[in-house]
């Protein structure tokens, strides 16, 4: 009896919202290899929850590095940067607060679907059946698999309906749980392409040439954890017997260079690579439905934040991708066409030299299947909020995203025969 008290304490101790208050966001700029190692020696002595980048094994001389860290280790990791001379600025000064201040739209009715808000799972998954029922002639929905937890995930395919089997891009987002701009920039897309359809002749075009399947939310189980347990989440939610350990990183997942580099190998680390290649239900629902359909896929574009990149492949390689020329000079235009909007700057290239090696990635996966157009979007901001992006910037970052994909589509859609 007082064992099952006990274990029920402790499952609703485990089902408890964290909490950051008085938690810390840091941005060190290491300066030397002493530097580089002083910050891999302290995320082994306690816990750093690496933001960018994602593990401590990818931080590198003279680049940026944001790390979240306790409240109780927020003064010792101060006073071990001063010692060190190691520079540094604090990003966040209480991370609750920003996670608070990070839903600062001003709509009244919190109760419904909203394009300038995060929204929940629930909502999301209501907003796809509507979508699709709203919009016969344009949309369809289709089941590609079943998360780790029993989720549906669903793709909804937007193009004017035909008789004969059209070309495709394919769009997901929400593969990291607490890039939530990403799922807000996939259901800005899908209502965008409904609502412009005939109007705008840009998507009237590719829309009547092409179909866009877009998966909203990738990691759907992750994303729900993030709303009710731990906001800063990043894996999936899936258990294996044996380890206390849970999720694995599915952009490690895929079955690219799998866990040869950038990738962990610990079921604990943030970038765990998982068991084996497509371990995940989701990634391999993903794979299974790509490969199934490789012969329409023409384009696959996966949506993540922070950083402002429009990155490609190779993240596993260091090798320039076959068709590295014309990645990065569509890239380069769809990256024009979005600061065009606000100023917003992004940088271009491979993911390896770009960003830092990561292998398993789902965009090298999908570039070596031969889908040639694959690209990774970093969203906003730079650091400022990172993944606490405040919702008053969803309008601005969808609307300047739009242009660069729309640019892609259009560079996609005149290469098409
Ligand atoms: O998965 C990552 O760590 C970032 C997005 Se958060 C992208 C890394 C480069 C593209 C992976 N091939
Ligand atoms: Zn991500
Ligand atoms: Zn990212």
């Amino acid at each position: 009896m007082k064992v099952l008290l006990l274990l029920g304490f402790v499952a609703v101790a485990l089902a408890e919202v964290t909490r950051f208050d008085g938690e810390k966001v840091f941005r060190l700029r290491p300066r030397t290899e002493e530097h580089v190692a002083i910050i891999k020696e302290m995320a082994e002595g306690m816990e750093v929850d690496f933001w960018n980048p994602e593990s401590p094994d990818l931080v590198d001389v003279d680049s940026d590095v944001d790390i979240h860290v306790n409240a109780a280790y927020a003064d010792i990791v101060d006073n071990l940067l001063q010692q060190s001379e190691l520079p540094y600025e604090v990003l966040v000064d209480d991370l609750q607060d920003a996670v608070d201040a990070q839903m600062d739209s001003q709509e009244i009715s919190p109760r419904s679907h909203n394009y300038m808000k995060y929204n929940t799972w629930e909502k999301i998954e209501a907003w796809i059946s509507s979508m699709a029922s709203a919009n016969p002639s344009l949309i369809s929905k289709q089941v590609i698999g079943t998360t780790f937890e029993g989720r549906s995930m669903t793709v909804l395919k937007i193009g004017k309906k035909s008789s004969s089997t059209k070309p495709a891009i394919f769009l997901d987002c929400g593969i990291h749980a607490r890039e939530w701009i990403s799922p807000a920039f996939c259901q800005w897309f899908v209502n965008e392409a409904v609502s412009t359809y005939g109007s705008d002749a840009e998507m009237t075009t590719l829309l009547d040439q092409m179909d866009v399947i877009v998966l909203p939310v990738f990691n759907i189980d992750g994303y729900v954890y993030t709303w009710t347990n731990n906001r800063m989440w990043r894996k999936t939610r899936s258990r294996r017997p044996g380890s206390s350990c849970v999720g694995a990183d599915p952009n490690r997942n895929f079955d690219a260079g799998w866990c040869t580099t950038g990738a962990s190998s610990n079921p604990c680390s943030d970038t765990y690579c998982g068991s084996k290649a497509e371990s995940e239900v989701e990634v391999k629902a993903v794979a299974d439905f790509i490969r199934q359909n490789r012969s329409i896929i023409k384009a696959y574009l996966t949506v993540h934040s922070y950083s402002q990149l429009l990155l490609f492949p190779y993240s596993y390689t260091y090798q320039l991708a076959e068709h590295h020329s014309e990645l990065m000079s569509v890239a380069e235009g769809a990256a024009k066409a979005l600061r065009s909007l606000y100023g917003t700057r992004y940088t271009s290239g491979p993911g390896a030299t770009t960003i830092y090696p990561a292998a398993g990635g789902s965009d090298d996966w999908a570039y070596d299947l031969g889908v040639k157009y694959s690209y990774t979007f970093e969203l906003r901001d730079t650091g400022r909020y990172g993944f606490l992006l405040p919702e008053s910037q969803i309008k601005p970052t969808c609307e300047e995203t739009m242009l660069a994909v729309k640019y892609i589509a259009a560079h996609v859609l005149k290469n098409l025969y």
